[in-house]
C-alpha cells in the first residue's frame, strides 16, 4: 500500500451513551502503541491530541429524546472543522473513540470533500435510528441515519450540507441487533448489510470481495467506521453494548488485510473501546492490531 500522511484525532466522548469509561478509549489506545505500529510500517503520524469534550457531569440535558444532544452537537462541529482541515492538507484522517456519535463529525468533516463517498461500518449495530426510533435516546445508535440525513436537524446540519453520505454508498458489515425502525430504513433505503447471517454463509473473504468491488465502481472515497462491538465479545469485550456472535479476530484480521491491499480507504475510525469494561486493555490492543493489518503490516 502507499505510504500515508496520518492525522491521529482522539475524541473522548462518552455522551453518545450512557456508560462512563468509553472517553478513556483514545489514551487506551494510544496507550497500546497505535502510533508506534503504524510509523514501523513507513507511514508518517502527526498525533493532533484530542478534541475538547464536555464532561458528562455538567452537561444539562435539553427537552428533547436525545440524551446530551447539545453537547453532542458542540463535540462533533469541532472534529468536523479537525476532520476537515487534515483532508485539505491531504491527510488520512484516523480517528479515536470515543463512543460511535463521533461518526457523526468525522462524516461531516470528510463528507464535503467527495461526491460519493463510500462508507463501511464494521458493528453489531445498525446505528440507523432516529429520536423516534430510538430505544434508549443514545444518540450513538444514530450517527448512520444521521449521515444520511435522517434525524435531529442540529445534528444533520454539521457543516451545513445533507447528506453526508448517499444510502446506497454504505455498506454494513457484522450486524445482529437491528431495531424494528432500522429494518424499515434499511429497506426503504436499499442499504447494503452483511449481517452475521451473509459473514456465516458466505465467509468473510467473499463478502469483502464484494463490498470492496462494489465500493471500488461506486465511490470516490471510503471511510472505515469500525466499532469494536463489531467483534465476538470474547475477542473485544470492552465494549458498552457487547453482543455474543459477533466476528472473529481473525476474520476480522481478514477483512483488514484485504482492506489494505485494496488501498481504497481514505480515512478511518476506532469507537467504543471503554478501558474500565475491559480485560488488561485488550479490547485497545486488538484495535492497534487491526489497525497494523489495516495500515499493511504482512506476516511474510
Ligand atoms: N440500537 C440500540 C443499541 C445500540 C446501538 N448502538 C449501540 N447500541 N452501541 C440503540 O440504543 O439505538
Ligand atoms: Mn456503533
Ligand atoms: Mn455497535
Amino acid at each position: 500500500m502507499k505510504k500515508k500522511n496520518i492525522s491521529l484525532i482522539g475524541v473522548p466522548m462518552d455522551l453518545g451513551q450512557m456508560r462512563r469509561g468509553v472517553d478513556m478509549g483514545p489514551s487506551a489506545i494510544r496507550y497500546a502503541g497505535a502510533i508506534q505500529r503504524l510509523e514501523q510500517l513507513g507511514h508518517q503520524v502527526e498525533d493532533l491530541g484530542d478534541i475538547q469534550i464536555d464532561q458528562a457531569e455538567s452537561v444539562h440535558m435539553t427537552d428533547t429524546n436525545l440524551r446530551n444532544l447539545d453537547a453532542v452537537v458542540k463535540g462533533n462541529m469541532e472534529l468536523a472543522d479537525t476532520v476537515k482541515e487534515a483532508k485539505d492538507k491531504g491527510h488520512f484522517p484516523l480517528i479515536l473513540g470515543g463512543d460511535h456519535s463521533i461518526a457523526i463529525g468525522s462524516l461531516a468533516g470528510i463528507g464535503q470533500k467527495y461526491e460519493n463517498l463510500g462508507v463501511i461500518w464494521y458493528d453489531a449495530h445498525g446505528d440507523l435510528n432516529t429520536g423516534d426510533t430510538s430505544p434508549s435516546g443514545n444518540i450513538h445508535g444514530m450517527p448512520l441515519a444521521v449521515s444520511i440525513g435522517i434525524g435531529h436537524s442540529d445534528l444533520v446540519n454539521i457543516h451545513e450540507y445533507t447528506p453526508k453520505v448517499k444510502p446506497e454508498n454504505i455498506v454494513i458489515i457484522g450486524a445482529r441487533s437491528l431495531d424494528e425502525g432500522e429494518r424499515e430504513l434499511i429497506k426503504e433505503k436499499g442499504i447494503r448489510v452483511y449481517t452475521m447471517h451473509e459473514i456465516d454463509r458466505m465467509g468473510m473473504t467473499k463478502v469483502m470481495e464484494e463490498a470492496i468491488q462494489y465500493l471500488k465502481e461506486n465511490t470516490d472515497g471510503v471511510h472505515l467506521s469500525l466499532d469494536l462491538d463489531g467483534l465476538d465479545p470474547s475477542d473485544a469485550p470492552g465494549v458498552g453494548t457487547p453482543v455474543n456472535g459477533g466476528i472473529s479476530y481473525r476474520e476480522s484480521h481478514l477483512a483488514m488485510e484485504m482492506l489494505a491491499e485494496s488501498d481504497i480507504l481514505t480515512s478511518a475510525e476506532f469507537v467504543e473501546v471503554n478501558p474500565i469494561l475491559d480485560e488488561k486493555n485488550k479490547t485497545a490492543a486488538v484495535a492497534v492490531a487491526l489497525m497494523g493489518s489495516l495500515f499493511g503490516e504482512k506476516l511474510l
